[in-house]
């Protein structure tokens, strides 16, 4: 009798934990992003300008920490992931070889001033309106391709004068 209880009270468990799965959004599912994008953007570059940052913002919504460890882009030779910071009144900026930590639940932003995306050497001027195609890599999760918007919004004072 004991055994049946058991049994009857798996057989629930189990049928409830598939509800769960289909309806929850807190219940894991591999087929699931882990990583969601938003407020992207690009700044516009004057023509034969040698860089343009990209911003966005993620957000880890996995249980792992995951990490943006590259960003490919058709428009840019390459893209590297900058950090700026003012050290003793000096802007600085350099690149973040290790990518970018996502703890879970935490949206990090990259934004002017900060972290941010760089486009070196874009082969075509980057105009408002445009879009940029960027492809963000991750360990542990799967590569996100987004359409950024590209627009004309003046650099932070001094952003620049670094590039
Ligand atoms: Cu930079």
């Amino acid at each position: 009798m004991f055994a049946s209880v058991r049994v009857a009270a798996l057989v629930l468990l189990i049928l409830s934990s598939i509800a769960a799965c289909r309806s929850g959004d807190t219940a894991p599912d591999a087929t699931r992003p882990r990583v969601t994008v938003g407020d992207a953007w690009v700044r516009a570059t004057p023509p034969g300008a040698a860089v343009a940052g990209g911003y966005l913002t993620l957000t880890n919504t996995s249980d792992q920490p995951l990490r943006l460890v590259a960003v490919e882009a058709p428009a840019a030779a390459r893209v590297e992931i900058h950090e700026q910071r003012t050290v003793d009144g000096v802007m600085q900026m350099r690149p973040l070889t290790d990518g970018v930590l996502l703890d879970p639940g935490q949206p990090v932003s990259l934004a002017p001033g900060g972290i941010h995306l760089m486009l070196m050497a874009p082969p075509v001027a980057l105009a408002a309106g445009d879009e940029v195609t960027l492809r963000l890599v991750f360990e542990g999760a799967d590569a996100v391709e987004i359409k950024a918007p590209v627009r004309a919004v003046a650099p932070v004072t001094g952003e620049a004068a670094h590039h």
